[in-house]
């Protein structure tokens, strides 16, 4: 079990410009605003202060890099689907994925984290193609689980999986608070961040 003892916060990107050197390889965490991509981080390498946690949804707008060894990294990118946005804001935030996505020779994998109360979403779904269609990984984390009794927790998990069925996409159930799921997602960045 790898716990990233080295991990420290590289650079935050607003513009295309500023993203991190594209070196190595990298692993993007997305998802809905609020469904917990930056406690998963945090979680995942044992740091709680790392990235930050928020009750307000949409508060990371900015693309986050977090180096975890020499020219690998974690990357929280801004969340998606929260409706007070401007138009604008998200119009941007489009661009910026965009760009992100087309340019990132680095990316190895997309961490997706879905809110398991919510399930998959059409975004989410959306998100996933995008990364499969530039032959990417990637695994779903459905998190927040402690917030799920066991049978729902395990519907949603197989709910999610059918819908994936086609895909190489992998997925588990996750819980920071509960520390639940930990080793199967660091085993699956092992795999991703290992040297090709
Ligand atoms: N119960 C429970 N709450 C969680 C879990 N993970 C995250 N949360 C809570 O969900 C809220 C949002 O978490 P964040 O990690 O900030 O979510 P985010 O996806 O980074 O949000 P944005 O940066 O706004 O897109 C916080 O109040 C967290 O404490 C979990 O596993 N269990
Ligand atoms: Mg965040």
């Amino acid at each position: 079990m790898s716990i990233y003892p080295h991990v420290k916060f590289l650079t935050s990107a607003a513009e295309a410009h500023q993203l991190a050197a594209d070196a190595g390889r990298e692993i993007a965490f997305a998802g809905r605003s609020n469904s917990g991509k930056s406690t998963a981080i945090n979680a995942l390498t044992q740091r709680s202060g790392l990235a930050r946690v928020s009750r307000t949804p949409g508060r990371t707008q900015l693309i986050n890099f977090f180096e975890v060894a020499p020219e690998r990294r974690l990357v929280d990118l801004p969340g998606y689907g929260f409706a007070k946005v401007p138009e604008r804001i998200r119009l941007k935030w489009l661009e910026l994925m965009e760009h992100y996505f087309n340019v990132r020779e680095s990316l190895v994998g997309l961490v997706l984290i879905v809110d398991s109360r919510r399930g998959l979403g059409e975004q989410d779904a959306a998100m996933l193609e995008w990364v499969l269609a530039r032959d990417r990984q990637a695994h779903v984390l459905l998190t927040k689980a402690d917030k799920l009794n066991r049978r729902d927790a395990q519907r949603v998990l197989q709910e999610t999986k059918s819908a994936c069925e086609d895909t190489s996409v992998t997925a588990q159930l996750f819980s920071a608070h509960k520390s639940e799921g930990f080793d199967e997602a660091r085993s699956v960045m092992d795999r991703w961040l290992a040297a090709a």
